[in-house]
């Protein structure tokens, strides 16, 4: 693990999307965290150890979801499909299919393994998943802004987490997707999906993969944007967390939702520009896809 120290930083950005707004001062203590996303081999260490089921191992309740076709509620989970060419990007189920059968050993469905991927951060675990791995490990999920923190390396409001210049004379550094999404994959990152950790240059704190390659779970509820700026610089909260989920219901939906950063593989310019620190989306606690993962800190004095 890499150590953070206290300190104060900026979080969120007033120049993107309106969720990452508004700009405001957050203090932290130092903390320990994962210098890397958790591998298919370090979670492959915990369901052994433990025996897990993850989420997508489970049919789904039929009572979480009210009028949903029964032949849909079996274990799976959601894949990435390319398209053969341009889509109504609006509508995600274009991209995104549900496939009975697939869950972290089996990352495309049942034909699939993870052979020659012990190295690429492990996929498919919904938001118990990762808690129950943290646990196991005798650590935590981050914060949002734990995980901010840490991921803008000790850089002040810079737009990715290396600087505000996207690939620095020419050179790539996270795994996003180029090209026009979901149909285009230029594939000058050199990775079609997600990559082996540690394949991009670290940012200031020696961490790798914190943008790009996989969205990572934080213990935060959702809001849709951040709170406003301390008026006083005596009131600068620390490590502020959101712990009521009231507003993290996506319209009609009965599922909680918990904050997600880094962006992912499939982050693309014409579609979402997340592969930046600030960058925030929600996801249900119970979905699980071929495009999040998570890292863990440990709070010295917390345990
Ligand atoms: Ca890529
Ligand atoms: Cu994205």
């Amino acid at each position: 693990m890499v150590w953070v120290p206290r300190g104060e930083f900026l979080m969120g950005s007033d120049q993107f999307y309106p969720e990452e707004a508004p700009v405001h001062r957050v203090s932290l203590d130092g903390f320990w965290i994962d210098e890397h996303p958790v591998t298919v081999a370090e979670f492959r260490r915990f369901a052994k150890a433990t025996g897990h089921v993850t989420m997508a191992e489970v049919p789904p309740d039929p009572a979480d979801y009210p009028g949903a076709d029964p032949a849909l509620l079996v274990p799976g989970s959601l894949v990435f499909a390319p398209t053969a060419g341009p889509v109504d990007l609006r509508d995600f189920r274009n991209w995104w299919e549900w496939t009975p059968g697939a869950f972290w050993r089996r990352p495309e469905g049942p034909h699939s393994n993870v052979g020659g991927r012990e190295l690429h951060p492990v996929v498919h675990v919904a938001y118990a998943d990762a808690l129950a791995y943290a646990q196991w490990a005798g650590k935590e999920l981050p914060t949002e802004a734990e995980w901010e923190y840490a991921a803008r390396g000790g850089l002040e409001q810079k737009v990715f987490a290396w600087g505000d210049e996207f690939a620095p004379r020419g050179r790539m550094m996270a795994n996003t997707w180029q090209g026009e999404f979901p149909w285009q994959n230029l594939l000058s990152d050199g990775h079609a999906g997600t990559s082996p950790v540690g394949s991009f240059p670290p940012n200031g704190h020696g961490l790798y993969d914190v943008t790009g390659n996989v969205w990572e779970w934080t213990s935060d509820w959702f809001t849709p944007r951040h709170a406003d700026d301390a008026a006083k610089p005596c009131c600068v909260p620390r490590n502020p967390r959101v712990d009521s989920d009231a507003e993290s219901y996506a319209h009609g939906e009965a599922i909680a939702r918990k904050v997600i950063k880094g962006g992912s593989h499939l982050c693309a310019p014409n579609y979402c520009l997340r592969y930046r620190p600030a960058a925030r989306q929600s996801e249900a606690i119970d979905t699980s896809t071929s495009h999040i993962g998570f890292r863990c800190i440990v709070r010295p004095g917390a345990a």
